[in-house]
């Protein structure tokens, strides 16, 4: 005989059963199962000895097909018919069974329909927005699953920085309006604009005994879904979306260090903290302290504070501990890209192709961002692409271009086009139409799962190409649901730099590519960049900040983006 059955293992072994033939689509038998199980699982006496005495068929719920099943649990330790259940519906299915709000119905639909066999797979489809089009399943469910398995991996979801930048915008400006807000700012990885985020983090100052106000204010805004938590420093609230937003309150004197310390980041911290030991300080959220006396010294704001450490201030987007504190010591930390130095929008699509608006409505927004320029850069017609553009479209929409460019005054729009590269690196456009355009942006759309020598292979090939400007979105990642393909970066830096090429710097929420680590990489090699907001609406014009940052946190200075050059400059590098 086997080792012992207790009672809750064989139920156990009869709950699997029953949630396998569900998962299989079995009618009527996973009932009988579960309830047998049930039976046992609240049985007060060992089910061995009621088997002994052999009168299994006398509990509830157990008819002799059972029973002979449960004579072998309690023999033989084991079913064989779990075993076979179990090969045939595969280990992941049965995990997905587990995941709250799913449960062994719905495991099957998601197997069936999409194909899901594994938590991975899940997660992947709940990203891609595939799930919530399935009967039975919603938005709501989507996310739930998403909380879940980020909760069971140990980690926590994370936000697109695109996606959370309003919403944070929008609180910190209602917060900004009550009379006992003297200071506020975003802080932690959203003020870092690192690309994702996992909460929004607030700070604000106020006067003393008002931060109770504050918080009432907070708690009480319309976008909060739930409280977490609430006292007169730290509030936490869940919005509908389920980003966490937390909120701290601090007096004016506090102010400075305390937004240095929020903002972080936490490694950045850490370092600065060092510094400030061997200086015989102690640093914390509530201020600098002589560490020997125990005196507190004052702190006029965040500048002050990384120059009572010897340093220059150093930009939020650049606190990743990166070797920035350094860099700023010996004064080597290049000045970065301000966000107003951006002259022109060099990626943008028209309703043309993909896009929603005209040429005309594009040009009028950048006007009123004050751009000097614009290119509008459809796709080209190639296999997979929506809207693409043949060399018919392409000659229809120059003469658009033409129209508006006669009727605007301050604002020129540059005719360009965003060319799939093929898998031999080759572009779907004839030379003379290619030559004939302002700017041509040679992107990877289709096979981003090649190996990294033929990856590398073929956007070298692109980029020799004597028509391309510029590599778009160089690594081919989209936040949150693909990774970067495999590609030799510094080698396509190294050839980009050499060939007179411009790198992209991608403003689009879920890509900001290159990333920022590929930034700070590529200006070894000397490498130039673009930035585009890929905007498919004037609206997303806004999506330039989030190549601004993404080049800020590369360590990019104005000088190495073409598109901070006037717009004579900017035409004499494309060489138009
Ligand atoms: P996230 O939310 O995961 O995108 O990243 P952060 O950087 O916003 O992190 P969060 O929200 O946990 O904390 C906000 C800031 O608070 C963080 O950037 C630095 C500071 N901070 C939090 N925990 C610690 C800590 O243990 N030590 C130090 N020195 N700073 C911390
Ligand atoms: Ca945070
Ligand atoms: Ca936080
Ligand atoms: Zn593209």
């Amino acid at each position: 005989m086997a080792a012992k059955m207790d009672n809750r293992e064989v139920a156990a072994i009869l709950y699997e059963v029953a949630d396998l033939l569900e998962i299989k689509g079995v009618g009527f038998k996973p009932v009988a199962y579960r309830r047998a199980a049930h039976v046992i699982e609240t049985l007060t006496e060992d089910l061995a000895k009621v088997c002994g005495r052999d009168e299994l068929e006398e509990l509830p719920g157990i008819g002799t097909h059972i029973a002979t099943k449960i004579r072998e649990i309690l023999k033989k330790g084991s079913l064989a018919y779990l075993d076979r259940l179990r090969q045939e519906v595969g280990p992941g299915v049965r995990e997905l069974a587990g995941i709250a709000g799913i449960g062994p119905k719905k495991a099957m639909v998601l197997h069936q329909k999409l194909g899901i066999d594994s938590i991975d797979a899940l997660e992947a489809a709940a990203r891609e927005g595939k799930i919530r089009i399935i009967a039975g399943f919603g938005e709501k469910s989507e996310k739930n699953i998403l909380a879940e398995i980020a909760a069971r991996k140990g980690r926590a979801a994370r936000f697109l920085l695109g996606d959370m930048l309003p919403v944070a915008e929008k609180i910190r400006s209602a917060l900004a309006l009550l009379p006992e807000v003297r200071q506020i700012s975003p802080a932690g990885s959203i003020r870092r604009m690192k690309e994702t985020i996992g909460d929004i983090d607030i700070l604000a100052a106020a006067h003393e005994g008002s931060a109770e106000a504050v918080m009432a204010a907070f708690t009480s805004l319309p976008e909060v879904d739930r409280v977490l938590g609430s006292g007169p420093t730290k509030s936490s609230v869940v919005l509908a979306s389920g980003v966490q937003v937390d909120l701290r309150v601090v007096s004016e004197e506090q102010y400075g260090t305390a937004l240095q310390y929020f903002t972080g980041s936490k490694d950045h911290n850490i370092a600065l903290r060092r510094r400030a030991l061997d200086r015989g300080w102690s640093l914390s959220e509530y201020g600098v302290k002589e560490t020997k006396t125990g005196t507190n010294l004052p702190v006029t704001g965040e500048e002050d504070l990384y120059r009572m450490l010897g340093l220059p201030f150093i930009e939020p987007e650049l606190r990743e501990n990166r070797g920035e504190i350094e860099a700023a010591e010996k004064g080597t930390l290049p000045s970065v890209v301000p966000y107003d130095a951006v002259r022109g929008d060099l990626h943008l699509h028209t309703n043309r192709g993909d896009g929603e608006d005209p040429v005309r409505e594009l040009a009028a927004a950048a006007k009123a961002r004050g751009y000097g320029y614009i290119a509008v850069c459809d796709h080209a017609e190639s296999p997979g692409i929506p809207r693409g553009l043949n060399p018919e479209k392409i000659a229809q929409q120059q003469k658009e271009i033409e129209a508006v460019n006669r009727e605007l005054d301050g604002l020129v729009v540059l005719h360009g086009i965003e060319c799939s590269i093929g898998p031999d690196g080759s572009l779907n456009l004839p030379a003379k139409v290619l030559g004939d355009l302002d700017l041509v942006i040679a992107s990877v759309h289709s096979l981003l799962r090649m190996e990294a020598k033929e990856m590398t292979e073929r956007v070298t090939a692109a980029l020799h190409n004597d028509h391309v400007d510029v590599l778009g979105h160089p690594a081919g990642r989209l936040l949150l649901k693909r990774e970067p393909a495999a590609l030799d970066l510094p080698a396509v830096f190294e050839a980009a730099a050499g060939l007179g090429i411009a790198l992209e710097i991608n403003g689009s929420p879920s890509r900001m590519d290159l990333p920022d680590s590929g930034c700070r990489k590529a200006r070894e090699y000397g490498a130039r960049f673009a930035l585009g907001s890929d905007a498919h609406a004037s609206a997303a014009l806004r999506q330039m900040a989030l190549a601004a940052a993404t080049a800020r946190r590369g360590w990019v200075s104005a000088d190495e983006i073409v598109n901070t050059r006037s717009p004579a400059d900017l035409r004499a590098w494309l060489g138009r």
